[in-house]
């Protein structure tokens, strides 16, 4: 399998499950403002949307996939035994998706134009709201002393979460919820995040380097 990953962004969701599942998939750096790879591969040809997550998979026709839900869905359940998602039509599985999307559209997606500087001030205002109150919705799950954000299983959402902790880079702040806050220090010394990180910094550096002496 070959990953395509950007530099801090929600692509190392990905790289932890895969690690989780001990998978090694071969780590494309995407430059998301040059637009170039570190292999030469014409991203577009691989998502047409030039956005990271994508997964090549080693099927005959090398089928891509994409959306980071998806993809670190996809993973998790080709390998049940890891508990990382729950099974397909149970509630549980359902509710797994629910924090999917809610950390899709309320986290993720809400972080970016405000990083991007795209906002009018207000605008900015009212978005670091929605993103502190989404955040405050995982603080108060984990009020329980649930290890993870589900309970004591560490799924694809606690890899999401890690993925698009933005909120320095945003100007969320968030340091007030201390479940979150230990919670991030428990994912931080999880060993396949670790692992994921200095993976993504060594083939970052390297396309770096090759952009440097082009
Ligand atoms: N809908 C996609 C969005 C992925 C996304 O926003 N990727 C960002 C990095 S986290 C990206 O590749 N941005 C490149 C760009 O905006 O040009 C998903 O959920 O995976």
């Amino acid at each position: 399998m070959k990953l395509f990953i950007a530099n801090q962004t929600c692509s190392q969701a990905v790289q932890i499950i895969a690690n989780e599942l001990g998978l090694t998939p071969e780590l494309v750096h995407f430059d998301v403002f040059g637009q170039t790879t570190s292999n030469g591969e014409d991203f577009a040809a691989v998502n047409p949307l030039l956005y990271v997550p994508a997964l090549i998979l080693d099927t005959a026709s090398n089928d891509v996939l994409s959306e980071t839900i998806v993809v670190t869905s996809y993973l998790a359940d080709q390998h049940p035994e890891s508990g990382l998602t729950p099974t397909h039509g149970t509630l549980e599985r359902a509710k797994l998706d629910q924090l999917l999307t809610f950390i899709a559209t309320e986290i993720a997606q809400k972080h970016i134009p405000l990083m991007r500087k795209l906002l009018t001030e207000a605008g900015a205002e009212w978005t670091r709201n929605k993103i502190v109150n989404a955040y405050a919705q995982l603080d108060a799950r984990l009020a329980d002393g649930r290890t993870w954000l589900t309970g004591e299983q560490f799924t694809v959402a606690d890899a999401y979460v890690f993925a698009t902790w933005w909120n320095a880079r945003s100007g969320a702040q968030i340091e007030h919820l201390p479940h979150l806050m230990a919670w991030k220090a428990r994912i931080d010394a999880r060993p396949s995040v670790q692992k994921a990180l200095q993976e993504e910094a060594a083939v970052y550096a390297e396309h770096m380097e090759q952009l440097a002496q082009a």
